[in-house]
Protein backbone atom coordinates (compact mmCIF):
# COMPACT_ATOMS: atom_id res chain seq x y z
CA UNK A 1 0.00 0.00 0.00
CA UNK A 2 3.18 2.66 0.22
CA UNK A 3 3.34 2.11 -3.25
CA UNK A 4 -0.31 3.14 -4.08
CA UNK A 5 0.67 6.07 -2.01
CA UNK A 6 3.30 7.27 -4.04
CA UNK A 7 1.38 6.70 -7.04
CA UNK A 8 -2.01 8.44 -5.62
CA UNK A 9 0.35 11.37 -4.54
CA UNK A 10 -1.96 14.20 -3.49
CA UNK A 11 -5.43 11.90 -4.70
CA UNK A 12 -7.47 10.24 -2.94
CA UNK A 13 -8.87 6.23 -3.52
CA UNK A 14 -12.81 6.45 -3.59
CA UNK A 15 -13.64 2.97 -3.15
CA UNK A 16 -16.98 1.70 -4.47
CA UNK A 17 -18.68 -1.77 -3.30
CA UNK A 18 -22.06 -3.27 -2.27
CA UNK A 19 -20.93 -4.17 1.20
CA UNK A 20 -18.34 -2.34 3.21
CA UNK A 21 -15.40 -3.44 5.11
CA UNK A 22 -17.37 -3.76 8.21
CA UNK A 23 -20.45 -5.05 8.84
CA UNK A 24 -22.67 -2.68 11.63
CA UNK A 25 -23.77 -5.19 14.25
CA UNK A 26 -26.52 -3.71 16.51
CA UNK A 27 -27.92 -5.55 19.65
CA UNK A 28 -30.77 -5.70 22.13
CA UNK A 29 -29.59 -2.85 23.94
CA UNK A 30 -29.32 -0.76 21.22
CA UNK A 31 -25.20 -1.03 21.63
CA UNK A 32 -23.39 -0.47 17.96
CA UNK A 33 -20.32 -2.28 17.03
CA UNK A 34 -18.60 -2.61 13.86
CA UNK A 35 -17.65 -6.41 13.01
CA UNK A 36 -14.94 -6.77 10.07
CA UNK A 37 -16.24 -7.98 7.22
CA UNK A 38 -14.59 -10.97 5.78
CA UNK A 39 -14.09 -11.90 2.14
CA UNK A 40 -11.34 -10.98 0.04
CA UNK A 41 -12.04 -7.86 -1.35
CA UNK A 42 -12.93 -6.71 2.59
CA UNK A 43 -8.78 -7.72 3.74
CA UNK A 44 -7.56 -7.00 0.81
CA UNK A 45 -8.52 -3.24 0.76
CA UNK A 46 -8.82 -2.69 4.41
CA UNK A 47 -5.20 -1.62 5.15
CA UNK A 48 -5.62 1.08 2.48
CA UNK A 49 -8.68 2.49 4.23
CA UNK A 50 -6.85 2.67 7.39
CA UNK A 51 -3.92 3.81 6.37
CA UNK A 52 -5.94 6.90 5.23
CA UNK A 53 -5.44 6.26 1.46
CA UNK A 54 -8.90 5.36 0.44
CA UNK A 55 -12.10 6.61 1.49
CA UNK A 56 -15.17 3.64 0.81
CA UNK A 57 -18.54 3.88 -0.13
CA UNK A 58 -20.70 0.98 0.47
CA UNK A 59 -24.02 -0.20 2.49
CA UNK A 60 -23.33 -1.04 5.86
CA UNK A 61 -25.43 -4.11 5.68
CA UNK A 62 -28.26 -3.79 7.72
CA UNK A 63 -31.39 -2.12 6.49
CA UNK A 64 -32.49 1.57 7.02
CA UNK A 65 -35.42 0.39 9.39
CA UNK A 66 -32.61 -1.74 11.48
CA UNK A 67 -30.82 1.18 12.29
CA UNK A 68 -33.50 3.27 13.41
CA UNK A 69 -32.79 6.36 14.91
CA UNK A 70 -29.18 5.03 15.07
CA UNK A 71 -28.62 5.57 11.92
CA UNK A 72 -27.07 9.08 11.91
CA UNK A 73 -24.78 8.26 15.15
CA UNK A 74 -23.90 4.61 12.90
CA UNK A 75 -23.20 6.96 10.05
CA UNK A 76 -20.75 9.37 12.11
CA UNK A 77 -18.92 6.61 13.82
CA UNK A 78 -18.65 5.02 10.15
CA UNK A 79 -17.45 8.53 8.38
CA UNK A 80 -14.62 8.42 11.40
CA UNK A 81 -13.27 5.19 9.75
CA UNK A 82 -12.90 7.01 6.52
CA UNK A 83 -16.19 4.99 5.38
CA UNK A 84 -19.03 6.58 3.94
CA UNK A 85 -22.56 4.48 3.97
CA UNK A 86 -25.22 4.31 1.71
CA UNK A 87 -28.53 3.24 3.47
CA UNK A 88 -30.99 0.90 2.00
CA UNK A 89 -34.19 0.21 3.14
CA UNK A 90 -35.78 -2.99 2.87
CA UNK A 91 -37.80 -3.18 -0.24
CA UNK A 92 -34.34 -1.69 -1.47
CA UNK A 93 -32.50 -4.30 -0.30
CA UNK A 94 -35.08 -6.75 -1.75
CA UNK A 95 -35.38 -5.57 -4.72
CA UNK A 96 -32.05 -4.58 -5.77
CA UNK A 97 -30.01 -7.04 -3.67
CA UNK A 98 -32.03 -10.15 -3.06
CA UNK A 99 -33.43 -9.36 -6.58
CA UNK A 100 -31.52 -8.51 -9.29
CA UNK A 101 -28.47 -8.61 -7.77
CA UNK A 102 -28.56 -12.40 -6.40
CA UNK A 103 -31.58 -13.83 -8.25
CA UNK A 104 -31.09 -12.66 -11.83
CA UNK A 105 -27.59 -11.68 -12.22
CA UNK A 106 -25.35 -14.02 -9.81
CA UNK A 107 -27.26 -17.25 -11.12
CA UNK A 108 -26.85 -15.64 -14.87
CA UNK A 109 -23.24 -14.87 -14.40
CA UNK A 110 -22.05 -18.27 -12.96
CA UNK A 111 -24.58 -20.32 -15.85
CA UNK A 112 -26.99 -21.24 -13.85
CA UNK A 113 -29.61 -19.63 -16.34
CA UNK A 114 -32.87 -21.66 -15.42
CA UNK A 115 -32.25 -19.99 -11.95
CA UNK A 116 -32.14 -16.61 -13.17
CA UNK A 117 -35.27 -14.64 -12.55
CA UNK A 118 -35.81 -12.14 -15.23
CA UNK A 119 -38.29 -9.33 -13.19
CA UNK A 120 -38.82 -6.34 -14.25
CA UNK A 121 -39.25 -4.71 -10.49
CA UNK A 122 -35.98 -6.44 -9.91
CA UNK A 123 -34.43 -4.44 -12.48
CA UNK A 124 -36.38 -1.29 -11.71
CA UNK A 125 -34.77 -1.28 -7.92
CA UNK A 126 -31.35 -2.29 -9.68
CA UNK A 127 -31.48 1.23 -11.72
CA UNK A 128 -32.85 3.01 -8.27
CA UNK A 129 -29.88 1.88 -6.08
CA UNK A 130 -27.14 2.29 -8.63
CA UNK A 131 -28.48 6.16 -8.78
CA UNK A 132 -28.48 6.00 -4.82
CA UNK A 133 -25.44 5.01 -5.18
CA UNK A 134 -24.28 7.61 -7.68
CA UNK A 135 -25.68 10.23 -5.32
CA UNK A 136 -23.84 9.59 -2.56
CA UNK A 137 -20.19 9.13 -4.58
CA UNK A 138 -20.84 12.82 -5.70
CA UNK A 139 -21.41 13.94 -2.61
CA UNK A 140 -17.96 12.46 -1.18
CA UNK A 141 -15.72 13.08 -4.35
CA UNK A 142 -13.47 15.43 -3.74
CA UNK A 143 -11.39 17.11 -7.15
CA UNK A 144 -8.38 14.48 -7.83
CA UNK A 145 -10.06 11.43 -6.61
CA UNK A 146 -9.67 8.48 -8.27
CA UNK A 147 -12.98 6.26 -8.47
CA UNK A 148 -12.75 2.19 -8.46
CA UNK A 149 -15.98 0.87 -8.56
CA UNK A 150 -16.47 -2.93 -7.70
CA UNK A 151 -18.30 -5.84 -8.33
CA UNK A 152 -21.57 -6.87 -9.91
CA UNK A 153 -24.11 -4.50 -8.20
CA UNK A 154 -22.85 -1.64 -9.28
CA UNK A 155 -22.76 -2.35 -13.09
CA UNK A 156 -24.73 0.84 -14.03
CA UNK A 157 -22.31 2.99 -11.87
CA UNK A 158 -19.37 3.88 -14.12
CA UNK A 159 -21.77 5.41 -16.86
CA UNK A 160 -23.72 7.16 -13.83
CA UNK A 161 -21.04 8.65 -12.57
CA UNK A 162 -19.37 9.60 -16.04
CA UNK A 163 -22.40 11.84 -16.85
CA UNK A 164 -22.21 13.63 -14.01
CA UNK A 165 -18.06 14.09 -13.42
CA UNK A 166 -17.01 14.04 -16.91
CA UNK A 167 -14.62 12.77 -19.04
CA UNK A 168 -11.51 13.39 -17.11
CA UNK A 169 -12.13 12.00 -13.57
CA UNK A 170 -10.60 8.56 -13.79
CA UNK A 171 -12.93 5.56 -13.45
CA UNK A 172 -11.49 1.93 -12.72
CA UNK A 173 -14.42 -0.80 -12.33
CA UNK A 174 -13.25 -4.95 -11.63
CA UNK A 175 -15.28 -7.32 -11.36
CA UNK A 176 -15.29 -9.76 -9.09
CA UNK A 177 -17.62 -12.97 -10.71
CA UNK A 178 -17.38 -14.67 -13.83
CA UNK A 179 -18.11 -12.77 -16.96
CA UNK A 180 -20.22 -15.47 -18.97
CA UNK A 181 -19.90 -16.05 -22.38
CA UNK A 182 -22.36 -14.07 -25.09
CA UNK A 183 -24.88 -17.02 -25.63
CA UNK A 184 -25.37 -16.63 -21.78
CA UNK A 185 -25.22 -12.88 -21.31
CA UNK A 186 -27.45 -12.87 -24.32
CA UNK A 187 -30.52 -13.86 -22.17
CA UNK A 188 -31.01 -11.16 -20.19
CA UNK A 189 -33.25 -8.64 -21.16
CA UNK A 190 -31.47 -5.76 -20.40
CA UNK A 191 -27.75 -6.54 -21.43
CA UNK A 192 -27.58 -3.44 -23.36
CA UNK A 193 -28.10 -1.49 -20.13
CA UNK A 194 -25.53 -3.40 -18.59
CA UNK A 195 -22.72 -3.20 -21.00
CA UNK A 196 -23.39 0.77 -21.53
CA UNK A 197 -23.50 1.17 -17.67
CA UNK A 198 -20.13 -0.84 -17.64
CA UNK A 199 -18.15 1.57 -20.39
CA UNK A 200 -18.65 4.22 -18.47
CA UNK A 201 -15.31 3.76 -17.04
CA UNK A 202 -11.73 3.78 -18.02
CA UNK A 203 -10.92 0.81 -17.02
CA UNK A 204 -12.66 -2.56 -16.46
CA UNK A 205 -10.90 -5.33 -15.31
CA UNK A 206 -11.48 -9.20 -15.05
CA UNK A 207 -10.04 -12.06 -13.25
CA UNK A 208 -9.09 -13.70 -16.09
CA UNK A 209 -8.41 -13.60 -20.44
CA UNK A 210 -11.83 -15.74 -20.62
CA UNK A 211 -13.44 -13.72 -18.82
CA UNK A 212 -12.51 -10.47 -20.78
CA UNK A 213 -12.83 -11.98 -23.88
CA UNK A 214 -16.60 -12.74 -23.23
CA UNK A 215 -17.19 -9.16 -22.32
CA UNK A 216 -15.22 -7.79 -25.04
CA UNK A 217 -17.37 -10.31 -27.71
CA UNK A 218 -20.32 -9.03 -25.93
CA UNK A 219 -19.37 -5.43 -26.76
CA UNK A 220 -18.74 -6.42 -30.05
CA UNK A 221 -22.15 -8.17 -30.70
CA UNK A 222 -24.39 -5.63 -29.13
CA UNK A 223 -22.85 -2.51 -29.86
CA UNK A 224 -20.68 -3.83 -33.65
CA UNK A 225 -17.62 -2.23 -31.13
CA UNK A 226 -14.33 -4.05 -32.28
CA UNK A 227 -11.45 -3.83 -29.76
CA UNK A 228 -7.87 -3.41 -30.48
CA UNK A 229 -5.68 -5.41 -28.13
CA UNK A 230 -8.10 -4.64 -25.45
CA UNK A 231 -8.60 -1.07 -26.20
CA UNK A 232 -11.75 -0.02 -27.48
CA UNK A 233 -13.63 3.59 -28.76
CA UNK A 234 -17.42 4.28 -26.74
CA UNK A 235 -18.27 7.73 -28.21
CA UNK A 236 -15.37 10.08 -28.10
CA UNK A 237 -13.92 8.38 -24.80
CA UNK A 238 -11.28 5.23 -25.26
CA UNK A 239 -12.03 2.59 -22.54
CA UNK A 240 -9.24 -0.22 -21.94
CA UNK A 241 -10.54 -3.31 -21.02
CA UNK A 242 -7.89 -6.16 -18.83
CA UNK A 243 -7.14 -9.05 -16.93
CA UNK A 244 -6.31 -9.08 -13.22
CA UNK A 245 -6.40 -12.00 -11.03
CA UNK A 246 -6.89 -10.90 -7.81
CA UNK A 247 -4.56 -12.11 -4.72
CA UNK A 248 -4.50 -12.10 -1.04
CA UNK A 249 -2.74 -10.58 1.38
CA UNK A 250 0.12 -13.67 1.41
CA UNK A 251 2.32 -11.89 4.04
CA UNK A 252 -0.24 -11.09 6.64
CA UNK A 253 -1.96 -14.58 6.20
CA UNK A 254 1.55 -16.16 6.04
CA UNK A 255 2.76 -14.56 9.44
CA UNK A 256 -0.58 -15.09 11.35
CA UNK A 257 -0.30 -18.81 10.30
CA UNK A 258 2.76 -19.10 12.19
CA UNK A 259 1.97 -17.35 15.18
CA UNK A 260 1.76 -18.97 18.45
CA UNK A 261 -2.35 -18.62 18.41
CA UNK A 262 -2.81 -20.62 15.20
CA UNK A 263 -0.19 -23.25 16.25
CA UNK A 264 -1.88 -23.74 19.75
CA UNK A 265 -5.03 -24.53 17.97
CA UNK A 266 -3.38 -26.35 15.59
CA UNK A 267 -2.11 -28.60 17.97
CA UNK A 268 -5.08 -28.94 19.75
CA UNK A 269 -6.84 -30.19 16.58
CA UNK A 270 -3.82 -32.30 16.03
CA UNK A 271 -4.16 -34.22 18.59
CA UNK A 272 -8.08 -34.55 18.43
CA UNK A 273 -8.44 -35.95 15.44
CA UNK A 274 -5.45 -38.61 15.92
CA UNK A 275 -3.40 -39.40 12.97
CA UNK A 276 -6.10 -39.50 10.24
CA UNK A 277 -5.97 -37.51 7.65
CA UNK A 278 -7.19 -34.27 6.77
CA UNK A 279 -9.48 -32.83 3.43
CA UNK A 280 -10.70 -29.67 4.20
CA UNK A 281 -13.29 -26.97 2.27
CA UNK A 282 -14.22 -24.16 3.21
CA UNK A 283 -17.05 -22.34 1.14
CA UNK A 284 -19.80 -19.65 1.79
CA UNK A 285 -23.19 -21.87 1.50
CA UNK A 286 -23.75 -21.12 -2.27
CA UNK A 287 -25.35 -23.52 -5.30
CA UNK A 288 -22.13 -22.10 -7.26
CA UNK A 289 -19.76 -23.98 -4.63
CA UNK A 290 -20.63 -27.05 -5.37
CA UNK A 291 -21.26 -28.61 -2.44
CA UNK A 292 -23.67 -31.73 -2.80
CA UNK A 293 -21.02 -32.72 -5.93
CA UNK A 294 -18.06 -32.75 -3.54
CA UNK A 295 -20.14 -34.66 -0.92
CA UNK A 296 -21.11 -36.93 -3.60
CA UNK A 297 -17.28 -37.17 -4.57
CA UNK A 298 -16.08 -37.82 -1.40
CA UNK A 299 -18.42 -40.53 -0.59
CA UNK A 300 -17.41 -42.00 -4.40
CA UNK A 301 -13.76 -42.01 -2.81
CA UNK A 302 -15.16 -44.33 0.30
CA UNK A 303 -17.07 -46.71 -1.66
CA UNK A 304 -13.98 -46.84 -4.97
CA UNK A 305 -11.04 -47.40 -2.43
CA UNK A 306 -12.28 -48.44 0.98
CA UNK A 307 -8.65 -48.57 2.32
CA UNK A 308 -9.41 -44.79 3.29
CA UNK A 309 -12.00 -45.91 5.42
CA UNK A 310 -11.31 -44.93 9.34
CA UNK A 311 -8.07 -42.78 7.95
CA UNK A 312 -9.20 -40.09 6.24
CA UNK A 313 -11.78 -37.23 7.46
CA UNK A 314 -13.65 -34.54 5.55
CA UNK A 315 -13.64 -31.11 7.19
CA UNK A 316 -16.65 -29.48 5.46
CA UNK A 317 -17.27 -26.03 6.60
CA UNK A 318 -19.91 -24.01 5.47
CA UNK A 319 -20.69 -20.41 6.47
CA UNK A 320 -24.06 -19.19 6.54
CA UNK A 321 -24.56 -16.50 3.74
CA UNK A 322 -28.03 -15.02 2.24
CA UNK A 323 -30.04 -16.65 4.36
CA UNK A 324 -33.03 -14.97 3.00
CA UNK A 325 -33.11 -16.45 -0.42
CA UNK A 326 -35.09 -19.60 -1.07
CA UNK A 327 -32.42 -21.40 -3.04
CA UNK A 328 -30.33 -20.99 -0.17
CA UNK A 329 -32.83 -22.91 2.36
CA UNK A 330 -32.93 -25.75 -0.40
CA UNK A 331 -29.53 -26.03 -0.76
CA UNK A 332 -29.18 -26.37 3.00
CA UNK A 333 -31.35 -29.24 3.07
CA UNK A 334 -29.95 -31.70 0.17
CA UNK A 335 -26.50 -30.90 2.08
CA UNK A 336 -28.00 -31.75 5.51
CA UNK A 337 -29.29 -35.35 3.43
CA UNK A 338 -26.17 -36.36 2.04
CA UNK A 339 -24.27 -35.60 5.23
CA UNK A 340 -25.88 -37.71 7.11
CA UNK A 341 -26.44 -40.66 4.57
CA UNK A 342 -22.34 -40.97 3.99
CA UNK A 343 -21.91 -40.72 7.77
CA UNK A 344 -25.03 -42.97 8.59
CA UNK A 345 -23.61 -45.75 6.01
CA UNK A 346 -19.51 -45.18 6.84
CA UNK A 347 -19.27 -43.75 10.17
CA UNK A 348 -17.44 -46.06 13.42
CA UNK A 349 -17.87 -45.82 16.89
CA UNK A 350 -13.80 -44.24 16.13
CA UNK A 351 -14.33 -42.69 13.04
CA UNK A 352 -16.36 -39.92 11.53
CA UNK A 353 -16.43 -39.53 7.65
CA UNK A 354 -17.79 -35.89 7.72
CA UNK A 355 -17.08 -33.59 10.20
CA UNK A 356 -19.75 -30.75 9.21
CA UNK A 357 -19.10 -27.64 10.88
CA UNK A 358 -22.19 -24.82 9.41
CA UNK A 359 -21.36 -21.40 11.00
CA UNK A 360 -18.43 -18.93 10.55
CA UNK A 361 -15.36 -20.37 12.13
CA UNK A 362 -12.50 -17.54 13.94
CA UNK A 363 -9.52 -16.96 11.67
CA UNK A 364 -7.16 -18.64 14.02
CA UNK A 365 -9.30 -21.86 13.80
CA UNK A 366 -9.27 -21.17 9.82
CA UNK A 367 -5.58 -20.85 9.20
CA UNK A 368 -5.02 -23.96 12.00
CA UNK A 369 -6.92 -25.82 9.55
CA UNK A 370 -5.17 -24.95 6.48
CA UNK A 371 -2.33 -25.80 8.02
CA UNK A 372 -3.44 -28.97 9.14
CA UNK A 373 -5.49 -30.16 5.96
CA UNK A 374 -2.83 -32.84 3.62
CA UNK A 375 -6.04 -31.91 0.67
CA UNK A 376 -7.96 -28.67 0.14
CA UNK A 377 -10.93 -29.69 -2.00
CA UNK A 378 -12.14 -26.41 -3.71
CA UNK A 379 -14.81 -27.60 -6.50
CA UNK A 380 -17.18 -24.98 -7.40
CA UNK A 381 -19.08 -25.42 -10.47
CA UNK A 382 -18.18 -21.49 -11.05
CA UNK A 383 -16.36 -19.06 -9.16
CA UNK A 384 -14.82 -15.56 -10.48
CA UNK A 385 -11.69 -16.44 -8.91
CA UNK A 386 -11.75 -18.15 -5.32
CA UNK A 387 -9.37 -16.78 -2.69
CA UNK A 388 -9.51 -19.69 -0.13
CA UNK A 389 -7.53 -21.59 -2.64
CA UNK A 390 -4.51 -19.11 -2.46
CA UNK A 391 -5.05 -19.02 1.37
CA UNK A 392 -4.51 -22.51 2.03
CA UNK A 393 -1.28 -21.98 0.24
CA UNK A 394 -0.46 -19.04 2.16
CA UNK A 395 -1.21 -21.11 5.27
CA UNK A 396 0.00 -24.58 4.78
CA UNK A 397 3.24 -23.59 6.26
CA UNK A 398 4.68 -27.08 6.27
CA UNK A 399 4.19 -27.78 2.60
CA UNK A 400 2.42 -31.07 3.75
CA UNK A 401 -0.44 -30.01 1.65
CA UNK A 402 -2.04 -30.81 -1.73
CA UNK A 403 -4.59 -27.89 -3.42
CA UNK A 404 -6.97 -29.81 -5.46
CA UNK A 405 -8.84 -26.94 -7.40
CA UNK A 406 -11.94 -26.92 -10.09
CA UNK A 407 -11.72 -25.77 -13.49
CA UNK A 408 -14.89 -23.75 -13.02
CA UNK A 409 -12.79 -21.36 -10.33
CA UNK A 410 -11.05 -18.52 -12.16
CA UNK A 411 -7.94 -19.48 -9.59
CA UNK A 412 -7.66 -23.03 -11.96
CA UNK A 413 -5.78 -20.37 -14.84
CA UNK A 414 -3.35 -18.70 -12.20
CA UNK A 415 -2.68 -21.71 -10.27
CA UNK A 416 -1.46 -24.68 -12.32
CA UNK A 417 0.22 -27.04 -10.08
CA UNK A 418 -2.37 -28.02 -8.30
CA UNK A 419 -4.78 -30.89 -9.12
CA UNK A 420 -7.13 -29.59 -11.51
CA UNK A 421 -10.76 -31.37 -11.58
CA UNK A 422 -14.16 -31.21 -13.39
CA UNK A 423 -16.58 -30.82 -10.36
CA UNK A 424 -19.01 -33.12 -11.99
CA UNK A 425 -16.88 -35.92 -12.36
CA UNK A 426 -17.41 -37.37 -9.52
CA UNK A 427 -15.42 -40.31 -10.25
CA UNK A 428 -12.50 -38.40 -11.50
CA UNK A 429 -12.63 -35.93 -8.72
CA UNK A 430 -12.28 -39.28 -6.20
CA UNK A 431 -9.38 -40.12 -8.67
CA UNK A 432 -7.81 -36.86 -7.87
CA UNK A 433 -8.60 -37.24 -4.21
CA UNK A 434 -6.52 -40.41 -4.21
CA UNK A 435 -3.65 -39.38 -6.11
CA UNK A 436 -3.57 -36.49 -3.90
CA UNK A 437 -3.54 -38.42 -0.61
CA UNK A 438 -0.87 -40.71 -1.85
CA UNK A 439 1.49 -38.22 -3.34
CA UNK A 440 4.48 -38.57 -2.60
CA UNK A 441 6.84 -35.68 -0.23
CA UNK A 442 8.98 -34.77 -3.31
CA UNK A 443 5.89 -34.18 -5.84
CA UNK A 444 3.79 -32.62 -3.05
CA UNK A 445 6.95 -30.25 -2.27
CA UNK A 446 7.82 -28.96 -5.56
CA UNK A 447 4.03 -28.41 -6.29
CA UNK A 448 3.66 -26.48 -3.51
CA UNK A 449 6.53 -24.36 -3.65
CA UNK A 450 5.78 -23.39 -7.20
CA UNK A 451 2.13 -22.38 -6.11
CA UNK A 452 3.24 -20.67 -3.61
CA UNK A 453 5.87 -18.25 -5.30
CA UNK A 454 2.81 -17.90 -7.52
CA UNK A 455 0.55 -16.72 -4.81
CA UNK A 456 3.15 -14.73 -3.10
CA UNK A 457 5.15 -12.54 -6.01
CA UNK A 458 1.27 -11.11 -7.31
CA UNK A 459 -0.85 -11.01 -4.05
CA UNK A 460 -3.48 -7.89 -3.18
CA UNK A 461 -1.10 -5.27 -2.95
CA UNK A 462 0.36 -6.10 -5.95
CA UNK A 463 -3.24 -6.27 -7.40
CA UNK A 464 -4.27 -3.18 -6.74
CA UNK A 465 -1.31 -1.08 -7.20
CA UNK A 466 -1.15 -2.74 -11.26
CA UNK A 467 -4.98 -2.03 -11.90
CA UNK A 468 -4.90 1.39 -10.20
CA UNK A 469 -1.71 1.85 -12.07
CA UNK A 470 -3.20 1.00 -15.06
CA UNK A 471 -6.26 3.37 -14.80
CA UNK A 472 -4.10 6.18 -14.27
CA UNK A 473 -1.29 5.98 -17.10
CA UNK A 474 -4.21 4.91 -19.57
CA UNK A 475 -5.50 7.91 -18.45
CA UNK A 476 -2.45 10.23 -18.74
CA UNK A 477 -2.46 8.82 -22.75
CA UNK A 478 -5.72 9.52 -23.37
CA UNK A 479 -5.31 13.23 -22.04
CA UNK A 480 -1.89 13.56 -24.03
CA UNK A 481 -3.52 12.32 -26.84
CA UNK A 482 -6.71 14.53 -26.49
CA UNK A 483 -4.21 17.79 -26.49
CA UNK A 484 -2.46 16.64 -29.77
C1 LIG B 1 -16.27 -13.42 -4.55
C2 LIG B 1 -16.22 -14.34 -5.77
C3 LIG B 1 -13.73 -14.12 -5.79
C4 LIG B 1 -15.48 -17.79 4.29
N1 LIG B 1 -16.02 -18.45 5.33
C5 LIG B 1 -15.31 -18.08 6.43
C6 LIG B 1 -14.31 -17.20 6.03
N2 LIG B 1 -14.44 -17.02 4.71
C7 LIG B 1 -13.59 -16.16 3.87
C8 LIG B 1 -12.52 -16.94 3.14
C9 LIG B 1 -12.23 -16.03 1.95
C10 LIG B 1 -13.59 -15.41 1.68
O1 LIG B 1 -14.36 -15.55 2.87
C11 LIG B 1 -14.30 -16.09 0.53
O2 LIG B 1 -13.75 -15.62 -0.67
P1 LIG B 1 -13.87 -16.45 -2.04
O3 LIG B 1 -12.99 -15.81 -3.04
O4 LIG B 1 -13.51 -17.86 -1.81
O5 LIG B 1 -15.41 -16.44 -2.47
P2 LIG B 1 -16.64 -15.35 -2.52
O6 LIG B 1 -17.04 -14.96 -1.16
O7 LIG B 1 -17.70 -16.02 -3.34
O8 LIG B 1 -16.05 -14.06 -3.28
C12 LIG B 1 -14.90 -15.11 -5.78
C13 LIG B 1 -13.88 -13.09 -4.68
O9 LIG B 1 -15.16 -12.47 -4.71
C14 LIG B 1 -12.81 -12.01 -4.81
O10 LIG B 1 -12.81 -11.42 -6.08
O11 LIG B 1 -12.53 -14.85 -5.59
O12 LIG B 1 -14.83 -15.93 -6.94
O13 LIG B 1 -17.33 -15.26 -5.77
O14 LIG B 1 -11.37 -15.00 2.30
O15 LIG B 1 -11.43 -17.15 3.97
N3 LIG B 1 -13.41 -16.66 6.90
C15 LIG B 1 -13.52 -17.04 8.22
N4 LIG B 1 -14.47 -17.90 8.67
C16 LIG B 1 -15.39 -18.44 7.82
O16 LIG B 1 -16.25 -19.23 8.26
N5 LIG B 1 -12.64 -16.55 9.12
Amino acid sequence: SSNISYLLGTSRLLLVSNRLPFTVKVDQKGQVSLAPSTGGLATGMRPLLESGLATWVGWPGISEEAAGNLRDSISKTLRLRGVVPVWLNSREIEGYYEGFCNSTIWPLFHYFVERAAYDEDYWRWYVEVNRKFADVVLQAYRRGDVIWVHDYHLMLLPSLLRERLGDDVPIGFFLHIPFPSFEVFRQLPWREDIIRGLLGADLIGFHTYDYMNYFLESVRRLLGIEHYLGELKYGERSVKVDVFPMGIDFGGIRAAAMGEAVAAKYNELRKKLGDVKVIFSIDRLDYTKGLPERLRAFKRLLEKYPEYRGKVSYIFVVSPSRERVEEYARLKREINELVSEINGQFSTLEWTPVIYIRRFIPEEELLALYRLANVALITPLRDGMNLVAKEYIAANVGHNGVLIISEGAGASSDLVEAIVVNPNDYDGVADALKRALDMSDYERENRMASLESRVSSYDVNAWSYDFVSTLLSFKKTQAAEIEE
